[in-house]
């Protein structure tokens, strides 16, 4: 079987515009006004934007009267041009100036990706056609013509499109003017003309279209007459409708009502399901391409990265829950400990996921884990069960409690730390609430949280809160991370450990010791809060609060 053939590639946007413009069928383009506003248009189906003036101007939060430089207008046009695929049309008002203007406008156009530009035939700094219409100075005919010419002969692409705008009607002229001007911009060069109108029915509009004859393509604004059928439109031979300003004035509407309400209620609770959720948001700020991208370029160092989960023990302080597995299988808000841990590990771009299973091993699972298992689990300690992990130890490694939860920085800064150990210590004084035999620190510095980054290094972990008349700093919260030859201390350190006759009742504490007394730095991230353990049925409830605060 043949396959099927290759979708061809978009045509550039030029000539998309182009084709929008001299199809004998009816389309239509709406308008955007910034980045996001232009996505929804796009994916509304829409096959161009119109960069409205008056829509940009008012997202600035300023009249339509060229108040925004034409460079500001531009510079929003390129985030606009940067994130759709179909083909934008500008509103370039009178082209910002003379000809010599027009002719830099048109460069800079086709360097920012825009598709076409429109001038209209009235004074620099224009006004609004709404805006007492009748009363604006139309440009003489023969500048305006030489300033068509000037866009045109200055393009370099051959399908970039010059539109020009008519309001001899909005100026209260008739319709022998209109086509008198029309004409002269079609032979200057114009690819098409756009016939305004202020009228609330298309009487002007539709003879315009009869006695034009199709002599050029030919656009309209219907924002006044827009109640006019739009098969009236196809009738008259119209090319290209301009939906004008219904995107800025539909976000103006919602951002009313739901400042309105967030300020009589003083709570989110009534809008909250009546706005785009922030995962829309992301998805139209395209997150998930960033996500990937960062996967095949920004951590390619660390695609070999590993986690080693520690979970080989029951939890004894969970009584009868765990009766059939152990403690970080047992779920919090519906989903299990161990699951939380492989997502939050998934979300550093911690693929690979080792768990050392001891307890109840045949109910530990969890989505691309990979369960090694420490069978005398009972009789053994926590160093114990990282040698039955040693397999899976990798350069860029992170070892960790299984039955921890914390906030998503927390993993973050500890993977994103370039020393060959770190560990993160927790300098908030246990609460009451702490279950469990915490795992003091003993540091270098104590916790200036007043600092960024402090250069701190740990010097001993221990079971007791002072020693030597001092206090601890803080508490290991149960991650260590390695890279490079961190990890070749961390082994080297085990296998010491290992000729141990105690070996088998060893923790952490002792390897983390072991790699102190054998100098190997320790750098130390301090947090503060923002984490917990799971050791007893109390900590169970408070996980489910903790989950809220996740991420
Ligand atoms: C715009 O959208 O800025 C326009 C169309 O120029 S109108 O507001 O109808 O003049
Ligand atoms: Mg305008």
């Amino acid at each position: 079987m043949t396959p099927p053939p290759e979708p061809s590639p978009r045509p550039r946007k030029t000539t998309q515009l182009r084709q929008l413009l001299t199809s004998p069928t009816l389309d239509f383009i709406l308008e955007a006004h910034n980045g996001i506003s232009a996505r929804v248009v796009e994916e509304a189906g829409f096959k161009g934007i119109w960069a409205s003036g008056l829509a940009l101007s008012a997202q600035f939060g300023v009249r339509d009267n060229n108040e925004a430089s034409w460079t500001q207008v531009v510079d929003m046009v390129e985030f606009m041009a940067d994130v759709t695929g179909v083909p934008i049309l500008l509103d370039g008002d009178t082209g910002y100036g003379n000809f010599n203007n027009m002719r830099r406008l048109v460069h800079k156009l086709e360097q920012r990706g825009v598709a076409g530009v429109c001038i209209e035939d009235k004074l620099f700094p224009k006004t609004n056609s709404f805006i007492d219409g009748e009363r604006q100075e139309l440009a003489d005919i023969d500048e305006f013509c030489g300033k068509i010419a000037a866009g045109k002969d200055s393009q370099r692409d051959d399908d970039f499109c010059v539109v020009a705008r008519v309001e001899a009607y909005i100026a209260g002229w008739d319709t022998t003017e209109a086509l008198r001007r029309a004409e002269a911009y079609r032979q200057a060069g114009a690819d098409a003309i756009l016939i305004h109108s202020a009228w609330s029915r298309p009487d002007q509009i539709l003879e315009f279209a009869r006695e034009w004859a199709a002599r050029a393509p030919l656009v309209i604004v219907p924002t006044k007459y827009y109640a006019t059928p739009t098969a009236l439109f196809r009738e008259a031979r119209i090319n290209l409708v301009i939906w004008a300003n219904h995107m800025i004035r539909s976000a103006v509407s919602a951002m009313q009502e739901t400042a309105r309400r967030i300020f009589e209620d003083e709570s989110l609770i009534e809008v909250e399901d009546q706005v785009a959720s922030v995962k829309e948001i992301f998805r139209l700020q395209g997150a998930d391409e960033l996500a990937e991208a960062e996967r095949r370029y920004f951590l390619g160092s660390r695609r070999d990265a590993r986690a080693i989960v520690l979970a080989a023990s029951r939890g004894d302080g969970l009584a009868d829950l765990t009766d059939d597995r152990p403690k970080v299988m047992l779920p919090v808000n519906g989903k299990p400990l161990l699951h939380r841990l492989v997502e939050a590990c998934k979300r550093v771009h911690i693929d690979k996921v080792t768990v050392v299973a001891g307890y109840r091993a045949e109910s530990i699972e969890a989505p691309g884990i990979e369960r090694v298992v420490n069978t005398d689990y009972a009789a053994t300690g926590e160093l114990a069960s990282l040698e039955c992990a040693r397999a899976s130890f990798r350069d860029d490694m992170v070892v960790l409690y299984g039955d921890l939860m914390f906030r998503g920085y927390v993993l973050r800064s500890l993977v994103e730390s370039e020393h060959p150990l770190t560990v993160v210590v927790d300098s908030q004084p246990p609460g009451h609430e702490t279950s469990g035999a915490p795992d003091y620190a003993y540091c270098s510095a104590i916790d200036d949280r007043a600092l960024w980054e402090q250069d701190v290094w740990l010097e001993h972990v221990s079971r007791e809160a002072s020693r030597d008349g001092r206090a601890a700093d803080g508490r290991w919260i149960g991650m260590l991370r390695t890279r490079g030859e961190g990890r070749r201390w961390l082994t080297a350190a085990l296998d010491r450990l290992l000729g141990r006759d105690d070996f088998a009742t060893l923790s952490m504490r002792d390897l983390i010791n072991e790699l102190v007394a054998a100098g190997h730095p320790i750098r130390v991230i301090y947090v503060h809060g923002h984490w917990m353990d799971v050791n007893s049925l109390r900590d169970l409830e408070h996980a489910g609060q903790f989950t809220l605060g996740q991420r």
